[in-house]
């Protein structure tokens, strides 16, 4: 028997072939992984953890989970040698908002008060917007930008003063620039609150070297595992060991049920492929080719937003060409060349329309791109765009 399912799945591969994909969060995953995402391991319930280990888990609450012990426990001892780290590491959560609701969860109260980076300015819905769980759920307040994009630590830490938040969060979707660890686990300690990364966007360039690492200065790092990291849609929570069991709890029981053990499976691959040198040869390449893409855009005289990137994106500021984001989103879908819309920091537009767009590396270098591919794209995205300034009249 066969489903009309598969006419969807041919039709979004070949839309996923042919487009040229610079979404800053998609990535191209291996077939590898693919196998384990979609192998009998969706069949089984294992609700619980593999043993009684630092956290003092209890174990499984189902028979039948001796394979799928050893495979979790397994993808924790890699991950760990990925990010050479002896910190613990939960790699149930089924999301990037999963792990952020369970290290929120592990450490917090309702009501307790998170300093991070607001939507707006680069942070992700989960740091605290008004319309997710975690602006309904803590007292968030946020730090700024400064006028150049950068994140202004004077002012993280003139925050943290003022608002004595219980956990400070660093990490973002939209921000092109190295983020300071160092710097805000001393205004952590300062303050005493707890010093969350949320590093979902660069785990690849940290695994690689290619970004700083929070680990040894962050008490909780949470991670999707399917951006730069190119593997299956996930999460995963990273933690001081004394902090396991409040973390193991508050994702099971706290705030999921069973695992996902075929995406524990195709976490576990994705590790496995972290760790070659092969992958590291591709996050160097990843942060070359958004250099030289960037560098191509401020050439034609386009607003970056901090005039330039460190890692894997950037941000586009439209606000010169008149254009919003959707309508430069929208115009490029039709031409095959895939990005979303971004709001810039101190955005005028809403943010279903915004007046930026983000542009990210990853996807094309998995699938060989170099330099001159995206400095070629470049200019194909300008014509466009000057094209849909002449239409306007601009
Ligand atoms: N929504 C993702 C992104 O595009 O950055 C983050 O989870």
């Amino acid at each position: 028997m066969t489903s009309k399912v598969f006419e969807f799945i041919d039709r979004e591969k070949a839309r996923q072939d042919k487009n040229v994909e610079l979404i800053a969060s998609e990535n191209f995953v291996s077939e590898n992984v693919m196998r384990a995402v979609g192998s009998c391991l969706t069949n089984k319930y294992s609700e619980g953890y593999p043993v009684v280990r630092e956290s003092g888990n209890k174990g499984r609450y189902y028979g039948g989970c001796e394979i799928v012990n050893e495979l979790e426990e397994y993808c924790c001892f890699l991950w760990k040698r990925v990010f050479d780290t002896d910190y613990h590491v939960n790699v149930q959560p089924h999301s990037g908002s999963s792990a952020n609701l369970g290290a929120y969860m592990s450490v917090l109260k309702l009501g307790d008060t998170i300093l991070a980076m607001d939507l707006n300015n680069g942070g992700h819905l989960t740091h605290g917007s008004a319309v997710n769980f975690s602006g309904k759920l803590f007292d968030m307040k946020f730090y700024n930008v400064n006028a150049q994009g950068y994140i202004d630590m004077e002012d993280v830490r003139r925050r943290a003063l003022e608002y004595r938040p219980k956990l400070i969060l660093a990490g973002a979707s939209a921000y092109s620039r190295i983020i300071d660890f160092a710097a805000f686990s001393a205004i952590a300690k300062e303050v005493g609150a707890y010093f969350m990364v949320d590093m979902a966007h660069i785990a690849g360039l940290v695994a690689a070297g290619d970004h700083p690492s929070p680990f040894g200065l962050a008490d909780i790092i949470t991670t999707t595992t399917h951006k730069t990291l190119r593997g299956a849609r996930g999460g995963m929570i990273f933690c001081r060991p004394e902090l396991a069991k409040k973390v193991d709890s508050a994702v099971f029981p706290g705030t999921q049920g069973g695992p996902l053990q075929h995406v524990i499976a195709g976490k576990a691959v994705c590790a496995e492929e972290a760790l070659t040198p092969e992958y590291k040869e591709y996050i160097h390449q990843v942060v070359k080719n958004c250099k030289a893409m960037c560098d191509e855009f401020l050439r034609m005289g386009y607003d970056v937003v901090t005039g330039g990137t460190d890692n894997h994106l950037f941000l586009l500021d439209l606000t010169a060409t008149g254009l919003t984001g959707k309508a430069v989103q929208d115009e490029l879908d039709k031409h095959g060349i895939t990005l979303n819309k971004n709001c810039v920091p101190n955005e005028t537009r809403s943010p279903q329309q915004t007046s930026g767009v983000r542009i990210g590396t990853a996807a094309m270098t998995t699938k060989g791109w170099k330099e001159a591919d995206f400095v070629r794209v470049a200019g194909k995205i300008d014509s466009i765009i000057q094209e849909m300034r002449r239409s306007a009249g601009a």
